[in-house]
């Protein structure tokens, strides 16, 4: 068995003291990291459709999720590149209601290599707490909002109706993303910005402010 696909393995059965290793291992054999990665957000797919089907529940996602944590801690080093700052600031948040931060996380990751300071607000975020992080970063170029859940949608439609109204909003873009979003969705609520996945998003947020 290929050392990525042990990952995959590792982060489905969410044994998530062996995630390190087996990234490590995998790195060691001189496998991409870009490649490690991809295996493991297509395991979390796999673990969403176990879920989907019954045959796992919540405790085993939240260990899925744990393992792949484990897996990006020790992959970061080797996907960060970018010079910390140099492109401005960025704001991210999951919003309220929504546990979700897998995505959210590999997004900041990739925005903070793209050479931006991320300003991460965690999960569950109220949407005044985004309104708020702005007032008291007025630098902040960019807003991320993440949506995992079909049911938060709506607290993403809100969240960024609030934004739209403040004064500061010509002065920032407003980003949204997560696994039930889409372009049309992003345009229907008034975002600046749609992206299927972390990379894209990176590369967005830099055609964002350029
Ligand atoms: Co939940 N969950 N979950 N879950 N979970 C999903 C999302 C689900 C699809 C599983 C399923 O049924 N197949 C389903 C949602 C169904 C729906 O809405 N239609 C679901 C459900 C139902 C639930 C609960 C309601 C279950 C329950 O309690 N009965 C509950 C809700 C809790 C809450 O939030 N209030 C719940 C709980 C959890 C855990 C806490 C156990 C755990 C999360 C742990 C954590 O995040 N720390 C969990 C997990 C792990 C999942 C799955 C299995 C994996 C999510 C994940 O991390 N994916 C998920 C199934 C799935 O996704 N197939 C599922 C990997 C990640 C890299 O992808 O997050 O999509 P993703 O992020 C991508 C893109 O979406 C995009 O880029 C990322 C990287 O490429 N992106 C952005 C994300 N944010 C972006 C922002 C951007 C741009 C791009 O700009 C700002």
């Amino acid at each position: 068995m290929s050392k990525v696909q042990e990952v995959a393995d590792v982060v489905i059965a969410g044994r998530a003291k062996l995630a390190a290793d087996a990234v490590q291992a995998a790195l060691d054999e001189g496998c991409e990291a870009t490649d490690i990665l991809n295996a493991m957000i297509d395991a979390m797919g796999v673990v969403g459709e176990k879920f989907k089907n019954n045959e796992i529940f919540v405790p085993e996602m939240l260990v899925a999720a744990k393992a792949m944590k484990k897996g990006v801690d020790v992959l970061k080093p080797h996907l960060a590149a970018g010079e910390v700052g140099a492109m401005g600031k960025m704001i991210i948040g999951t919003v309220v209601g929504d546990l979700h931060d897998i995505g959210k996380n590999l997004v900041a990751m990739m925005i903070e290599s793209a050479g931006f300071e991320v300003i991460d607000l965690g999960v569950d975020v109220p949407h005044e707490r985004f309104v708020e992080a702005v007032r008291t970063n007025p630098d902040v170029k960019i807003v991320g909002l993440s949506a995992l859940l079909t049911t938060t949608m709506p607290a993403l439609r809100d969240a960024v109706a609030l934004l739209n109204q403040q004064d500061f909003r010509k002065n920032i873009k407003i980003m949204v993303g997560g696994a039930p979003i889409t372009q049309e969705f992003a345009d229907e609520i008034g975002a600046d910005a749609y992206t299927a996945d972390a990379a894209s998003a990176a590369q967005k947020a830099k055609e964002l402010v350029g």
